[in-house]
Protein backbone atom coordinates (compact mmCIF):
# COMPACT_ATOMS: atom_id res chain seq x y z
CA UNK A 1 0.00 0.00 0.00
CA UNK A 2 2.01 3.07 -0.87
CA UNK A 3 1.05 5.73 2.14
CA UNK A 4 -0.09 9.29 1.10
CA UNK A 5 1.47 10.86 3.96
CA UNK A 6 5.03 10.24 4.67
CA UNK A 7 5.79 7.46 7.07
CA UNK A 8 8.30 9.47 8.51
CA UNK A 9 6.51 12.38 9.12
CA UNK A 10 4.02 10.46 10.64
CA UNK A 11 5.95 8.51 12.97
CA UNK A 12 7.67 11.87 13.86
CA UNK A 13 4.45 13.88 14.56
CA UNK A 14 3.16 10.50 17.17
CA UNK A 15 6.46 10.70 18.80
CA UNK A 16 5.86 14.21 19.99
CA UNK A 17 2.38 12.76 21.47
CA UNK A 18 2.92 9.35 22.60
CA UNK A 19 4.31 10.34 26.33
CA UNK A 20 1.43 12.28 26.80
CA UNK A 21 -0.26 9.75 25.38
CA UNK A 22 0.91 7.03 27.60
CA UNK A 23 -0.02 9.21 30.59
CA UNK A 24 -3.48 9.51 29.71
CA UNK A 25 -4.07 6.07 28.48
CA UNK A 26 -2.75 4.54 31.88
CA UNK A 27 -5.14 7.43 33.59
CA UNK A 28 -8.24 6.10 32.10
CA UNK A 29 -7.41 2.60 32.08
CA UNK A 30 -7.46 3.28 36.10
CA UNK A 31 -10.78 5.18 35.85
CA UNK A 32 -12.45 2.59 33.33
CA UNK A 33 -11.31 -0.66 35.72
CA UNK A 34 -13.35 1.26 38.29
CA UNK A 35 -16.19 0.84 36.22
CA UNK A 36 -15.34 -2.95 35.56
CA UNK A 37 -14.41 -1.80 32.06
CA UNK A 38 -10.80 -3.50 30.29
CA UNK A 39 -9.55 -0.57 28.36
CA UNK A 40 -6.93 -2.87 26.37
CA UNK A 41 -10.16 -4.67 25.40
CA UNK A 42 -12.15 -1.86 24.65
CA UNK A 43 -9.36 -0.36 22.35
CA UNK A 44 -9.18 -3.48 20.37
CA UNK A 45 -13.15 -3.15 19.70
CA UNK A 46 -13.11 0.44 18.79
CA UNK A 47 -9.85 -0.27 16.52
CA UNK A 48 -12.34 -2.42 14.81
CA UNK A 49 -14.82 -0.42 14.34
CA UNK A 50 -15.14 0.84 10.76
CA UNK A 51 -17.96 3.87 9.17
CA UNK A 52 -17.84 4.01 5.41
CA UNK A 53 -16.57 7.60 3.71
CA UNK A 54 -18.83 8.93 0.85
CA UNK A 55 -16.83 9.67 -2.29
CA UNK A 56 -18.73 12.53 -2.78
CA UNK A 57 -17.84 13.93 0.67
CA UNK A 58 -14.16 14.70 -0.33
CA UNK A 59 -14.96 17.57 -2.65
CA UNK A 60 -16.21 20.75 -1.64
CA UNK A 61 -20.04 20.76 -1.12
CA UNK A 62 -22.32 23.61 -1.66
CA UNK A 63 -26.12 24.54 -1.02
CA UNK A 64 -28.49 25.78 -4.20
CA UNK A 65 -27.43 29.46 -3.74
CA UNK A 66 -23.42 28.33 -4.45
CA UNK A 67 -20.62 25.92 -3.95
CA UNK A 68 -17.08 27.44 -3.38
CA UNK A 69 -14.72 24.88 -4.47
CA UNK A 70 -11.35 25.24 -2.69
CA UNK A 71 -7.93 23.85 -3.36
CA UNK A 72 -7.22 20.67 -4.76
CA UNK A 73 -10.82 20.24 -5.94
CA UNK A 74 -10.86 15.70 -6.59
CA UNK A 75 -11.03 15.91 -10.27
CA UNK A 76 -12.81 12.35 -10.72
CA UNK A 77 -13.12 8.97 -8.73
CA UNK A 78 -9.12 8.20 -8.56
CA UNK A 79 -8.26 11.66 -6.89
CA UNK A 80 -11.45 11.05 -4.75
CA UNK A 81 -10.08 7.57 -3.73
CA UNK A 82 -6.73 9.00 -3.12
CA UNK A 83 -7.84 11.58 -0.81
CA UNK A 84 -9.72 8.18 1.57
CA UNK A 85 -6.73 6.85 1.75
CA UNK A 86 -5.37 9.84 3.68
CA UNK A 87 -8.51 9.96 5.93
CA UNK A 88 -7.55 5.86 6.17
CA UNK A 89 -4.04 6.18 6.62
CA UNK A 90 -4.48 8.68 9.45
CA UNK A 91 -7.99 7.60 11.30
CA UNK A 92 -7.78 3.95 10.79
CA UNK A 93 -11.58 4.05 10.99
CA UNK A 94 -12.73 4.69 7.65
CA UNK A 95 -11.84 1.01 5.44
CA UNK A 96 -14.39 1.73 2.97
CA UNK A 97 -15.58 3.93 0.37
CA UNK A 98 -19.08 4.26 -0.70
CA UNK A 99 -19.51 5.28 -4.45
CA UNK A 100 -22.66 7.61 -5.93
CA UNK A 101 -23.25 6.59 -9.96
CA UNK A 102 -22.65 8.01 -12.40
CA UNK A 103 -20.89 10.99 -10.35
CA UNK A 104 -18.02 8.21 -9.94
CA UNK A 105 -18.76 5.90 -13.22
CA UNK A 106 -15.60 4.75 -14.19
CA UNK A 107 -13.72 1.44 -15.30
CA UNK A 108 -14.29 -1.14 -12.43
CA UNK A 109 -11.52 -2.49 -12.87
CA UNK A 110 -9.38 0.18 -12.18
CA UNK A 111 -11.43 1.70 -9.49
CA UNK A 112 -10.85 -1.59 -8.13
CA UNK A 113 -6.95 -1.47 -8.01
CA UNK A 114 -6.83 1.91 -7.55
CA UNK A 115 -9.00 1.35 -3.98
CA UNK A 116 -6.53 -1.98 -2.94
CA UNK A 117 -3.42 -0.07 -3.69
CA UNK A 118 -4.37 2.08 -0.92
CA UNK A 119 -5.84 -0.11 1.41
CA UNK A 120 -9.64 0.36 0.47
CA UNK A 121 -12.54 -1.21 -0.42
CA UNK A 122 -16.40 -0.49 -1.43
CA UNK A 123 -19.06 -0.03 0.69
CA UNK A 124 -23.05 0.43 -1.08
CA UNK A 125 -23.44 1.86 -4.00
CA UNK A 126 -25.66 4.65 -4.16
CA UNK A 127 -27.74 5.51 -7.12
CA UNK A 128 -28.86 9.05 -8.53
CA UNK A 129 -32.16 9.53 -10.27
CA UNK A 130 -32.70 12.92 -8.92
CA UNK A 131 -30.63 14.87 -11.38
CA UNK A 132 -30.76 14.77 -15.70
CA UNK A 133 -27.26 13.57 -17.24
CA UNK A 134 -26.70 15.40 -20.37
CA UNK A 135 -27.23 12.32 -22.66
CA UNK A 136 -30.29 10.91 -20.92
CA UNK A 137 -33.75 10.38 -22.99
CA UNK A 138 -36.09 10.82 -20.31
CA UNK A 139 -36.36 13.80 -17.36
CA UNK A 140 -36.69 13.03 -13.49
CA UNK A 141 -38.12 16.51 -13.48
CA UNK A 142 -41.63 14.76 -11.64
CA UNK A 143 -39.78 12.02 -11.07
CA UNK A 144 -38.10 8.49 -11.46
CA UNK A 145 -38.76 5.22 -10.16
CA UNK A 146 -42.88 6.70 -9.47
CA UNK A 147 -42.87 8.81 -12.75
CA UNK A 148 -46.74 8.85 -14.43
CA UNK A 149 -44.34 7.53 -17.30
CA UNK A 150 -43.21 4.34 -18.08
CA UNK A 151 -40.64 4.92 -20.13
CA UNK A 152 -38.92 7.41 -17.50
CA UNK A 153 -39.38 4.34 -14.62
CA UNK A 154 -37.77 1.87 -16.91
CA UNK A 155 -35.01 4.43 -17.68
CA UNK A 156 -34.66 4.41 -13.18
CA UNK A 157 -34.62 0.58 -12.92
CA UNK A 158 -32.29 0.04 -15.60
CA UNK A 159 -30.09 2.65 -13.98
CA UNK A 160 -30.19 0.85 -10.26
CA UNK A 161 -29.63 -2.33 -12.14
CA UNK A 162 -26.39 -0.86 -13.70
CA UNK A 163 -24.95 -0.02 -10.36
CA UNK A 164 -25.79 -3.09 -8.67
CA UNK A 165 -23.56 -4.62 -11.92
CA UNK A 166 -20.91 -1.95 -10.86
CA UNK A 167 -21.27 -3.11 -7.75
CA UNK A 168 -20.35 -6.48 -8.24
CA UNK A 169 -17.48 -5.81 -10.29
CA UNK A 170 -15.70 -3.71 -7.93
CA UNK A 171 -16.93 -6.07 -4.99
CA UNK A 172 -19.44 -4.28 -3.25
CA UNK A 173 -22.66 -5.69 -1.69
CA UNK A 174 -25.17 -3.33 -1.40
CA UNK A 175 -27.49 -0.84 -3.06
CA UNK A 176 -28.26 2.37 -1.44
CA UNK A 177 -31.87 4.02 -2.79
CA UNK A 178 -32.80 7.44 -2.47
CA UNK A 179 -35.45 8.87 -4.85
CA UNK A 180 -36.32 12.83 -4.56
CA UNK A 181 -39.84 12.36 -6.20
CA UNK A 182 -42.71 14.18 -4.56
CA UNK A 183 -44.69 16.50 -5.56
CA UNK A 184 -44.67 20.42 -4.61
CA UNK A 185 -48.98 21.27 -4.60
CA UNK A 186 -51.54 19.56 -3.03
CA UNK A 187 -53.25 17.47 -5.59
CA UNK A 188 -50.09 17.50 -8.01
CA UNK A 189 -49.92 13.23 -7.66
CA UNK A 190 -52.33 10.65 -6.60
CA UNK A 191 -49.89 9.62 -3.52
CA UNK A 192 -51.18 5.59 -3.66
CA UNK A 193 -50.75 5.26 -7.39
CA UNK A 194 -47.54 7.35 -7.46
CA UNK A 195 -46.33 4.83 -4.14
CA UNK A 196 -47.58 1.75 -6.29
CA UNK A 197 -45.46 3.06 -9.36
CA UNK A 198 -42.33 3.60 -6.93
CA UNK A 199 -42.98 -0.25 -5.36
CA UNK A 200 -43.28 -1.74 -8.89
CA UNK A 201 -39.96 -0.28 -9.86
CA UNK A 202 -38.34 -1.38 -6.89
CA UNK A 203 -39.82 -4.97 -7.03
CA UNK A 204 -37.82 -5.28 -10.14
CA UNK A 205 -34.55 -3.64 -8.95
CA UNK A 206 -35.00 -5.96 -5.88
CA UNK A 207 -35.60 -8.98 -8.95
CA UNK A 208 -31.80 -7.78 -9.97
CA UNK A 209 -30.23 -8.21 -6.71
CA UNK A 210 -27.48 -10.70 -6.22
CA UNK A 211 -28.09 -13.36 -3.48
CA UNK A 212 -26.05 -12.02 -1.15
CA UNK A 213 -26.67 -8.23 -1.82
CA UNK A 214 -28.95 -5.82 0.46
CA UNK A 215 -30.96 -3.30 -0.91
CA UNK A 216 -31.43 0.18 1.26
CA UNK A 217 -34.25 2.48 0.94
CA UNK A 218 -33.73 5.71 2.16
CA UNK A 219 -36.80 7.91 3.49
CA UNK A 220 -36.11 11.29 3.99
CA UNK A 221 -39.10 14.11 4.62
CA UNK A 222 -38.56 16.73 2.19
CA UNK A 223 -36.44 18.60 -0.24
CA UNK A 224 -36.21 18.12 -3.47
CA UNK A 225 -40.16 17.94 -3.13
CA UNK A 226 -41.33 20.36 -0.89
CA UNK A 227 -45.29 19.15 -0.54
CA UNK A 228 -44.83 15.32 -0.61
CA UNK A 229 -42.03 12.67 -0.81
CA UNK A 230 -42.77 9.22 -1.75
CA UNK A 231 -40.35 7.62 1.08
CA UNK A 232 -40.92 10.43 3.21
CA UNK A 233 -40.30 9.06 6.98
CA UNK A 234 -39.69 5.50 8.49
CA UNK A 235 -42.90 4.37 8.82
CA UNK A 236 -43.10 4.24 4.95
CA UNK A 237 -39.76 3.15 4.51
CA UNK A 238 -40.76 0.22 6.89
CA UNK A 239 -43.62 -0.75 4.72
CA UNK A 240 -41.72 0.09 1.93
CA UNK A 241 -38.79 -2.70 2.89
CA UNK A 242 -41.28 -5.18 4.56
CA UNK A 243 -43.03 -5.12 0.93
CA UNK A 244 -39.91 -5.92 -1.30
CA UNK A 245 -38.50 -8.62 0.66
CA UNK A 246 -36.14 -9.97 3.46
CA UNK A 247 -32.97 -8.06 1.71
CA UNK A 248 -34.46 -4.84 1.95
CA UNK A 249 -33.94 -2.70 4.50
CA UNK A 250 -34.26 0.98 6.20
CA UNK A 251 -31.14 3.41 5.68
CA UNK A 252 -31.42 6.06 8.81
CA UNK A 253 -30.06 9.34 7.41
CA UNK A 254 -29.61 10.90 10.57
CA UNK A 255 -30.23 14.80 8.33
CA UNK A 256 -33.48 13.45 7.04
CA UNK A 257 -36.01 14.42 10.01
CA UNK A 258 -38.03 17.36 11.41
CA UNK A 259 -36.17 18.72 14.14
CA UNK A 260 -36.10 17.21 17.67
CA UNK A 261 -37.58 13.97 16.21
CA UNK A 262 -36.68 11.28 18.54
CA UNK A 263 -34.39 9.61 16.28
CA UNK A 264 -32.73 6.98 18.40
CA UNK A 265 -36.14 5.27 19.04
CA UNK A 266 -36.85 5.15 14.97
CA UNK A 267 -33.84 3.18 15.19
CA UNK A 268 -35.01 0.78 18.35
CA UNK A 269 -38.29 0.19 16.65
CA UNK A 270 -36.75 -0.60 13.23
CA UNK A 271 -34.51 -2.84 14.74
CA UNK A 272 -37.23 -4.53 16.83
CA UNK A 273 -38.89 -5.26 13.82
CA UNK A 274 -35.57 -6.85 12.03
CA UNK A 275 -35.27 -3.73 9.46
CA UNK A 276 -32.62 -1.67 10.04
CA UNK A 277 -30.36 -1.94 7.17
CA UNK A 278 -27.61 1.13 7.67
CA UNK A 279 -26.87 4.68 8.30
CA UNK A 280 -25.76 7.82 6.91
CA UNK A 281 -24.28 9.95 9.64
CA UNK A 282 -23.93 13.24 9.81
CA UNK A 283 -25.32 16.36 11.93
CA UNK A 284 -28.34 19.12 11.59
CA UNK A 285 -30.06 22.31 13.57
CA UNK A 286 -32.79 22.77 10.81
CA UNK A 287 -33.01 20.69 7.33
CA UNK A 288 -30.82 18.27 5.61
CA UNK A 289 -27.66 20.38 6.67
CA UNK A 290 -25.31 17.47 6.21
CA UNK A 291 -23.13 18.99 9.07
CA UNK A 292 -20.16 17.18 10.29
CA UNK A 293 -21.03 14.06 12.49
CA UNK A 294 -21.51 15.21 16.08
CA UNK A 295 -20.63 19.10 15.31
CA UNK A 296 -24.38 20.31 16.47
CA UNK A 297 -25.38 17.49 18.74
CA UNK A 298 -22.65 14.79 20.09
CA UNK A 299 -25.78 13.61 22.91
CA UNK A 300 -28.16 12.78 20.16
CA UNK A 301 -25.11 10.99 18.12
CA UNK A 302 -24.35 9.29 21.71
CA UNK A 303 -28.16 8.33 22.14
CA UNK A 304 -28.11 6.71 18.38
CA UNK A 305 -25.51 4.47 19.67
CA UNK A 306 -26.97 3.40 23.17
CA UNK A 307 -29.49 2.08 21.33
CA UNK A 308 -27.25 0.47 18.98
CA UNK A 309 -24.95 -1.14 21.09
CA UNK A 310 -27.99 -2.62 23.25
CA UNK A 311 -29.58 -4.20 20.14
CA UNK A 312 -25.96 -5.51 19.23
CA UNK A 313 -26.03 -7.05 22.44
CA UNK A 314 -29.49 -8.64 22.75
CA UNK A 315 -29.87 -9.78 18.94
CA UNK A 316 -25.96 -10.31 17.85
CA UNK A 317 -26.91 -13.29 15.27
CA UNK A 318 -28.69 -10.70 12.94
CA UNK A 319 -26.85 -7.11 13.88
CA UNK A 320 -25.15 -5.63 10.71
CA UNK A 321 -25.99 -2.09 10.22
CA UNK A 322 -23.88 -0.65 7.72
CA UNK A 323 -21.96 2.43 9.07
CA UNK A 324 -21.69 5.35 6.73
CA UNK A 325 -20.93 9.21 6.35
CA UNK A 326 -23.08 11.40 4.37
CA UNK A 327 -22.04 15.15 4.42
CA UNK A 328 -21.59 17.97 2.46
CA UNK A 329 -18.45 20.28 3.90
CA UNK A 330 -19.27 23.44 2.36
CA UNK A 331 -16.38 26.12 4.47
CA UNK A 332 -14.21 23.08 5.88
CA UNK A 333 -11.03 21.00 4.29
CA UNK A 334 -13.86 17.92 3.39
CA UNK A 335 -10.89 15.59 4.20
CA UNK A 336 -10.53 17.13 8.16
CA UNK A 337 -14.44 17.27 8.36
CA UNK A 338 -14.36 13.71 7.25
CA UNK A 339 -11.17 13.14 9.54
CA UNK A 340 -13.19 14.20 12.34
CA UNK A 341 -16.34 13.11 11.77
CA UNK A 342 -15.26 9.39 11.72
CA UNK A 343 -14.15 10.06 14.92
CA UNK A 344 -16.77 11.75 16.17
CA UNK A 345 -19.00 8.12 15.35
CA UNK A 346 -16.15 5.79 16.68
CA UNK A 347 -16.31 7.65 19.82
CA UNK A 348 -20.23 8.00 20.43
CA UNK A 349 -19.70 3.91 19.80
CA UNK A 350 -16.56 3.35 22.50
CA UNK A 351 -18.95 5.90 25.11
CA UNK A 352 -22.13 3.61 24.73
CA UNK A 353 -20.26 0.57 25.04
CA UNK A 354 -19.55 2.27 28.53
CA UNK A 355 -22.85 2.59 29.61
CA UNK A 356 -23.21 0.36 32.85
CA UNK A 357 -26.64 -2.22 31.40
CA UNK A 358 -27.22 -3.79 34.50
CA UNK A 359 -27.30 -0.84 36.54
CA UNK A 360 -29.60 0.85 33.69
CA UNK A 361 -31.82 -2.35 33.24
CA UNK A 362 -32.58 -2.19 37.36
CA UNK A 363 -33.03 1.81 37.29
CA UNK A 364 -35.91 1.39 34.46
CA UNK A 365 -37.66 -1.31 35.78
CA UNK A 366 -37.96 0.87 39.20
CA UNK A 367 -38.82 3.90 37.60
CA UNK A 368 -35.86 5.75 38.68
CA UNK A 369 -35.86 8.13 35.79
CA UNK A 370 -32.67 10.61 37.26
CA UNK A 371 -30.55 7.32 37.76
CA UNK A 372 -31.32 5.90 34.50
CA UNK A 373 -29.85 9.08 32.74
CA UNK A 374 -27.36 9.78 35.05
CA UNK A 375 -26.23 5.89 33.83
CA UNK A 376 -26.27 7.02 30.69
CA UNK A 377 -24.67 10.60 31.12
CA UNK A 378 -21.65 8.91 33.32
CA UNK A 379 -20.74 7.08 29.96
CA UNK A 380 -21.13 10.30 28.24
CA UNK A 381 -19.07 11.94 29.75
CA UNK A 382 -16.13 10.28 30.23
CA UNK A 383 -13.68 11.54 27.82
CA UNK A 384 -12.34 8.07 25.59
CA UNK A 385 -9.78 10.43 23.79
CA UNK A 386 -6.95 8.09 25.12
CA UNK A 387 -8.42 5.16 23.81
CA UNK A 388 -8.66 6.40 20.61
CA UNK A 389 -5.51 7.66 20.14
CA UNK A 390 -3.97 4.53 21.24
CA UNK A 391 -6.23 2.32 18.53
CA UNK A 392 -5.22 3.99 15.79
CA UNK A 393 -1.47 4.26 17.23
CA UNK A 394 -1.59 0.59 17.26
CA UNK A 395 -3.05 0.51 13.76
CA UNK A 396 -0.36 2.57 12.16
CA UNK A 397 -2.08 5.63 12.31
CA UNK A 398 -2.12 9.40 13.33
CA UNK A 399 -2.55 10.16 17.12
CA UNK A 400 -3.62 13.41 16.00
CA UNK A 401 -4.73 13.14 12.24
CA UNK A 402 -5.36 16.65 11.61
CA UNK A 403 -2.43 18.03 12.73
CA UNK A 404 -0.66 15.06 10.83
CA UNK A 405 -2.63 15.56 8.05
CA UNK A 406 -1.32 19.85 7.93
CA UNK A 407 2.12 19.54 8.86
CA UNK A 408 2.06 16.96 6.06
CA UNK A 409 1.08 19.49 3.59
CA UNK A 410 -1.41 17.19 1.79
CA UNK A 411 -3.70 19.55 0.74
CA UNK A 412 -1.54 22.28 -1.19
CA UNK A 413 0.58 19.48 -2.72
CA UNK A 414 -2.52 17.97 -4.23
CA UNK A 415 -3.63 21.60 -5.12
CA UNK A 416 -0.19 21.94 -7.50
CA UNK A 417 -1.66 18.67 -9.42
CA UNK A 418 -4.86 19.63 -9.58
CA UNK A 419 -6.38 22.60 -11.39
CA UNK A 420 -8.51 25.13 -9.42
CA UNK A 421 -11.71 24.74 -10.60
CA UNK A 422 -14.05 27.90 -10.16
CA UNK A 423 -17.02 28.53 -8.22
CA UNK A 424 -19.82 26.78 -10.55
CA UNK A 425 -23.66 27.79 -9.84
CA UNK A 426 -25.46 25.80 -6.59
CA UNK A 427 -25.66 22.00 -6.18
CA UNK A 428 -24.10 19.77 -3.49
CA UNK A 429 -21.00 18.69 -5.25
C1 LIG B 1 -30.20 12.70 -0.10
C2 LIG B 1 -28.91 11.99 0.29
C3 LIG B 1 -28.72 10.64 -0.35
C4 LIG B 1 -27.58 10.81 -1.31
C5 LIG B 1 -27.45 12.27 -1.45
C6 LIG B 1 -26.09 12.73 -1.85
O1 LIG B 1 -30.34 13.88 0.63
O2 LIG B 1 -28.83 11.94 1.66
O3 LIG B 1 -28.28 9.69 0.57
O4 LIG B 1 -27.72 10.12 -2.46
O5 LIG B 1 -27.84 12.78 -0.20
MN1 LIG C 1 -28.06 10.22 2.70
Amino acid sequence: MNPLIDAALLADENSKLSADLDTDYAALGEQLQRQGHDIDQLCNTAAQFGIAIPSWGVGTGGTRFARFPGPGEPRHVFDKLEDCGVIQQLCRATPKVSLHIPWDDENPTEMKDKAQSLGLSFDAMNSNTFQDQPDQKHSYKYGSLSHTDAATRAQAVEHNLRCIEIGEAIGSDALTVWVGDGSNFPGQTHMGRQLDRYLDGMRQVYAGLPSHWRLFTEHKMYEPAFYSTVVQDWGSNYLIAKELGPQASCLVDLGHHAPNVNIEMIVSRLAHFGKLGGFHFNDSKYGDDDLDSGSIDPYRLFLVFNELVDIEQRQPESFNPAYMLDQSHNVTDPIESLMSSALEVQRAYVQALLVDREALAFHQENNDALMASETLKRAFRTNVEPLLQRARQNMGGAINPVAAYREAGYRSKVAKLRPAVSGAGGGIV
